[in-house]
């Protein structure tokens, strides 16, 4: 696994990524996973699918109470690409900026990409725990390939 560019397996995770429907419909698929690939993370499933309701619901159930969540769900499964990766779950985060893209950094995605909170262009998960979780609720059945 990327041998030039990690010295040690130990620092590798599994990172949940989904471009979300206005990345989509914007045609930012390539320009999105190009800076992860070019950052070195290793693209190891990619599939185009719309969210089910019940899924969207659970992957969010932590901001269930705010009142922008029904908006949230509609948003996320109107048809989102997802993709599985491996790299380190933090500097993916960083990649990918600040949720409200007014505080995203120049350089990130969403510094560079977004305007809004609420149309983003992207998910990462937060933790190793996490991306794990991500990827067995989005991609179930596919193997954790990891090598
Ligand atoms: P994150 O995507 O940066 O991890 P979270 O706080 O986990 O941010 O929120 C998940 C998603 O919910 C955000 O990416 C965004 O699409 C949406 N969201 C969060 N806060 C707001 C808000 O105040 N208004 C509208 N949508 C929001
Ligand atoms: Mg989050």
């Amino acid at each position: 696994f990327l041998p030039h560019l990690v010295a040690s397996m130990e620092e590798v995770e599994q990172t949940y990524i989904m471009i979300k429907p206005d990345g989509v419909q914007r045609g930012l698929v390539g320009e999105i996973i190009s800076r992860f690939e070019r950052k070195g993370f290793k693209l190891t499933g990619l599939k185009l699918f719309q969210c089910p309701k019940e899924l969207a619901e659970e992957h969010y159930k932590d901001l269930q109470s705010k009142p922008f969540f029904p908006k949230l769900i509609d948003y996320i499964t109107s048809g989102p690409v997802a993709w599985e990766g491996v790299g380190v779950v933090a500097s993916a985060r960083k990649l990918i900026g600040a949720t409200n893209p007014l505080n995203a950094e120049p350089g990130t995605i969403r510094g560079d990409l977004a305007v809004q909170t609420g149309r983003n262009v992207v998910h990462g998960s937060d933790s190793p725990d996490n991306g794990k979780r991500e990827i067995g609720e989005f991609f179930p059945g596919l193997a954790q390939v990891v090598e």
